[in-house]
């Protein structure tokens, strides 16, 4: 077992170059004979239609290629801001990242959207300064906006000739470049105190085998970012590239004898319309026929495999440590859960939730059932479309991250279900804060509680984007540990049924924000006789009462609706500006300083996410289909009036209609 494995995510703003270089990548490690085009419609990773019509990426893909004696898995991820879920998902699974940017645009929004998340995750990032060979591409104004807007930890790797040519060409620098040597030795002497004596006794000091092993361990423990320059189109610096994926990132670890434990992040169906789920093996062994644990307390009986080796999966009996597989036959698995034990895993949301939502109609009255089943399908592949339904209204909705998602879902539901759909209005996802504190009680046989159990409960506001925190604060002796087992295992519970509870506030919209803090807590024991006083209190009792005291605190806090607000930035040729301007000022955009840049000009707006959608459908029209708008989440803001936000038949807690939930925001 010498082979090495390394998954490796190719990460970019939105056409910035990463199918392309997937494709490259393939062709120059010998898995396929001719090089695919994205505007071609011939990629191997961009392979949905859908995909091929548009030149865009709407699904993460994987092909598998041979870099030496390391075995490399790819995920070619999508770059555009709507398909940022999919991203999320595959972030968890990584070894390693290229980043990949445009020497002709430079970093851009999602540039540092991503680099902050891989940063945050430490995940080793490699960063690939991409199409070199177009009009227009710059180096050292690339590197000055890495360095200004990304990071400072960054080592270039070499230099770039003919910039902005077919020729453009990208040298490795080396041993025998000063300039190159102190500049890495500069770099790795700010984390590490050996090399900084060396290099302040006498920088040549330094043996260049000693400075080379020392960028390749920072690299792994993503403390510094080698930069390459070059072109997927004409394969100018994918070579270095490669050898700097063998060199400086890590292999991925795992013992395959130990306990099963993967994760699951993508879901396919097959030709016949069985689920496929693209697994990451982190520790263990999968073989066929195994029963496998996975979500919330669910298994399943695997029935098939296949492993990515060169290229395409291929069928095997068993995935091991490590490895990338597809697993057939786990009926109810659903992208992000976790495989080898059940719970709700707590994965940690990198990105914003979609804020948005509108209702999805089948033109044709009889697709209603139909329409429900394959939203439902669509929403187990990307939990983050939560499929919502409305029964005294009979309708369904979907959450949205923007227009591009709205046609995708809508093309997918006419391509792969023959549904012909309109949507309705889109509107935002509010959520509600607490204003101040709030506490309830009920009492264990006392006459308003109808279970048996005391809990007392305190809501408090936390910070904004702070999410919900639960906090014991009990007696532990006060714990039913007949029933949990253990104080954490009931603080995990009780937490569990808190957040279940907040997902409907006062307004029907998730409550966050807040710490909820338990604060009285007892159990009901048979006394034994004579006085054969009461059962035994189960755990339904705790989990049943949990809703009813909290709601009470709440309405005590009372709670504020706050809506998604956006920062957008539009991008549009000088003389539309006018236009543009009017309609950010008719959609209440509050406007910053303009900035000119020849022919081209960007406005830069805070406004709601649904009047940043709104603008987003306009701007074609506004900018003879030139304008190109980029909004940031930027928090949410407490709307004025709460009169018309109570969200359409609140469900009761827990009766959504998507399959299951993963986890909780
Ligand atoms: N000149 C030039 N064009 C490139 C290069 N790399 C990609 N392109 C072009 O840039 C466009 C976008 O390329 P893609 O590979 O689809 O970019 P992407 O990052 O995968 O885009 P999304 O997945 O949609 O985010 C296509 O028209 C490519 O032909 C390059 O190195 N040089
Ligand atoms: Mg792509």
């Amino acid at each position: 077992m010498s082979q090495k494995t390394l998954n490796l995510g190719i990460l970019a703003h939105v056409d910035a170059g990463k199918t392309t270089l997937t494709e490259r990548l393939l062709y120059e490690t010998g898995v396929i004979d001719a090089v695919g085009s994205v505007d071609a419609g011939t990629t191997q990773t961009d392979s949905l239609t859908l995909e091929r019509q548009r030149g865009i990426t709407i699904r993460s893909a994987v092909a598998s290629f041979a870099l030496e004696d390391v075995h490399v898995n790819l995920i070619d991820t999508p770059g555009h801001p709507d398909f940022i879920a999919e991203v999320e998902r595959v972030l968890s699974v990584l070894d390693g990242a290229v980043l990949v940017i445009s020497a002709v645009e430079g970093v851009q929004p999602q540039t540092r959207i991503l680099m902050r998340a891989l940063q945050r995750l430490r995940i080793p990032t490699l960063m690939f300064i991409n199409k070199i060979d177009r009009k227009g591409a710059g180096d050292e104004r690339v590197l000055m906006a890495i360095a200004e807007r990304l990071t400072t930890a960054v080592v270039p790797m070499g230099g770039a000739r003919e910039l902005g040519t077919r020729a453009a060409s990208f040298t490795l620098s080396g041993e025998d470049d000063p300039g190159f040597l102190s500049r890495v030795a500069e770099v790795l002497a700010e984390r590490d105190d050996g090399i900084l004596a060396a290099y302040v006794e006498d920088e040549s000091r330094v043996p260049y085998q000693q400075l080379r092993e020392e960028l390749a361990a920072q690299t792994k423990r993503a403390l510094v970012h080698p930069v390459f320059f070059g072109s997927a189109i004409t394969g100018a610096g994918v070579e270095p590239l490669m050898a700097g994926m063998a060199e400086l990132l890590p292999a991925s670890e795992g013992d395959p004898d130990g306990p099963v434990s993967g994760t699951v992040f993508k879901i396919e169906r097959g030709a016949s319309g069985e689920k496929i789920a693209y697994v990451r093996m982190f520790s263990g062994t999968i073989r066929t026929r195994d029963r496998l644990h996975f979500g919330r307390d669910l298994q399943d009986k695997v029935t098939a495999i296949a492993v990515f080796e060169r290229g395409p999966a291929v069928q095997r009996p068993s995935v091991p440590a490590g490895a990338v597989g597809q697993l057939w036959g786990l009926g109810e698995v659903q992208t992000g859960d976790r495989i080898g034990q059940t719970g709700s895993g707590g994965a940690q949301h990198q990105f914003p939730p979609p804020t948005l939502e509108s209702v999805v109609v089948a033109r044709n009255r009889g697709d209603r059932e139909r329409l429900r089943i394959a939203l439902a399908q669509l929403a187990e592949q990307d939990p983050l479309i939560n499929v919502r339904q409305d029964d005294t209204r009979q309708e369904i909705s979907v959450s949205l991250y923007g227009e591009v998602q709205k046609e995708v879902i809508q093309a997918t539901l006419a391509d792969e279900f023959g549904l012909d759909v309109t949507f309705r209005e889109t509107t935002p996802i509010y959520i509600e804060r607490p204003i101040g504190t709030g506490e309830a009680i009920e009492i264990l046989r006392a006459e308003s509680n109808p279970f048996l159990a005391t809990i007392g409960l305190v809501i408090d506001p936390a910070p904004d984007g702070s999410g919900i925190e639960f906090r014991l604060h009990v007696d532990p002796r006060t714990v039913p540990l007949y029933l949990y087992k253990t104080v954490e295992s009931f603080t995990e519970h009780m937490g569990q049924y808190v957040r279940e509870t907040l997902r409907e506030g006062l307004f029907g919209w998730q409550v966050t924000d807040c710490v909820v803090t338990m604060t009285k807590c007892t159990y009901s024991v048979p006394d034994g006789p004579p006085s054969r006083r009461g059962p035994l209190s189960t755990a339904a009792d705790f989990r049943k009462l949990t809703p009813l005291v909290l709601m009470q605190a709440l309405e005590r806090a009372r709670t504020a609706v706050c809506e998604p607000i956006v920062r957008v930035s539009i991008e549009t040729p000088s003389d539309t500006v006018g236009a543009v301007l009017a309609s950010v000022a008719r959609l209440g955009g509050v406007l910053e300083p303009l900035s000119l840049l020849g022919d081209l000009s960007t406005i830069e707006t805070v406004m709601p996410a649904t009047r940043a959608h709104d603008l987003q459908r306009r701007l074609p029209a506004l900018t003879g289909g030139e304008g190109v708008l980029e909004s940031d989440f930027d928090g949410y803001r407490p709307v004025s009036s709460t009169a018309s936000i109570r969200r359409q038949s609140a469900q009761p807690p827990g009766v959504h209609d998507a399959p299951r939930a993963t986890s909780y925001p």
